[in-house]
C-alpha cells in the first residue's frame, strides 16, 4: 500500500493540550479576566535578538510600528513562535490567521516636569477595528474574535514604567465605565513584566498604555491572531519579497486561502 505523502515544507499544526498551550485552569482565568500573564514564554536569547532588531526604531515619541516582518526577519521568531501557534490553535483551531504585528515603543521620561515623549494620559479602549464595526459590538456575550499577545522586550515594574493597565472582566461588560483621564481606576491591574514575559488579551478587554515616567525606554512586541473567517481592515501588510522568504505554512497564516 502506498504511504501518505508528506509535504516537507508544511509544518504540522500544533496540538492543543501540549505543554505549549494553556491548561484548563489558565483558560478559565483568561475567560474570567479577559487577559492572562504567561511569564517567561519567550527564551532570553530570542528576546535579545528581538530587542536588537527593535532598538534602531527608537525615537522621541510613543510609537507603534506595524507589519514588523518588513523591518527585520528575526521578528518571525515571535510571530511564528510555537506557543503563539499552540495557544491560538486552542482558541481558533489550526487554521487561525496571523492578523497583525505591532512593535510598541514608549520612550523614557523626558524633561523634568513629568511629561513623557508624546503620551500624557492613559487612553482606555478596546481593540479591533475601531470605527463603524468595533468587534466588541458585534455579538453578546462577546466571543473571542481576536487574541493579542503582548511580549515584553524590556521590564515594566509598575505604573511609572509606561506599561499596560487592564480592567479585569471588562470584556464581559456591555458599557464602558467612564474612567477618569488622569488616574488609574480602582480595580485596574498593572502587570509587572520582565523581558520574555507575555500577556494574552481578549480584544474586548479595556486597557491602555500608561505614560512612561521612568528612566527606561519600553519596548513591547504584539502578535495578533484571529479565526481565519474574520475580516478586518487592520490586516498585516507584508511585502511580497518578505512573504516569499516564509515557509508555505507561515505564509498561509498571513494570507489564508480558504475563507
Ligand atoms: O503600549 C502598549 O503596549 C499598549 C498598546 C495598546 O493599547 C494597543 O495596541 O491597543
Amino acid at each position: 500500500m502506498q504511504g501518505k505523502q508528506v509535504d516537507q515544507n508544511v509544518e504540522p499544526p500544533s496540538q492543543p493540550g501540549t505543554c505549549l498551550g494553556l491548561s484548563p485552569e489558565q483558560q478559565y482565568d483568561f475567560d474570567c479576566a479577559g487577559f492572562l500573564a504567561l511569564p517567561g514564554l519567550i527564551a532570553p536569547a530570542t528576546v535579545e535578538r528581538l530587542l536588537a532588531a527593535s532598538v534602531p526604531l527608537r525615537c522621541g515619541t510613543y510609537s507603534q510600528f506595524g507589519s514588523v516582518l518588513n523591518r527585520h526577519p528575526t521578528f518571525s521568531e515571535a510571530l511564528f513562535h510555537p506557543a503563539v501557534t499552540a495557544i491560538s490553535s486552542q482558541f481558533f483551531g489550526p487554521e487561525f490567521t496571523l492578523k497583525g504585528s505591532v512593535l510598541v515603543f514608549n520612550p523614557a521620561k523626558v524633561g523634568g516636569n513629568g511629561t513623557t515623549g508624546g503620551m500624557r494620559w492613559p487612553s482606555w479602549h478596546r481593540d479591533a477595528d475601531h470605527g463603524v464595526h468595533p468587534f466588541h459590538a458585534v455579538a453578546w456575550p462577546c466571543p473571542l474574535l481576536q487574541l493579542r499577545f503582548f511580549i515584553a522586550l524590556t521590564a515594566t515594574t509598575g505604573a511609572e514604567s509606561g506599561g499596560l493597565a487592564l480592567y479585569p472582566g471588562s470584556h464581559r461588560a456591555k458599557e464602558d465605565f467612564p474612567f477618569a483621564r488622569d488616574g488609574i481606576p480602582t480595580g485596574a491591574v498593572i502587570p509587572v513584566m520582565s523581558p520574555g514575559d507575555c500577556l494574552i488579551m481578549h480584544h474586548a478587554t479595556r486597557h491602555t498604555a500608561l505614560p512612561n515616567r521612568s528612566a527606561l525606554d519600553r519596548f513591547n512586541l504584539q502578535v495578533i491572531t484571529t479565526p481565519n473567517w474574520v475580516r478586518s481592515k487592520e490586516q498585516e501588510d507584508v511585502a511580497p519579497e518578505v512573504l516569499a522568504t516564509l515557509s508555505e505554512a507561515n505564509r498561509k497564516r498571513i494570507v489564508p486561502g480558504k475563507w
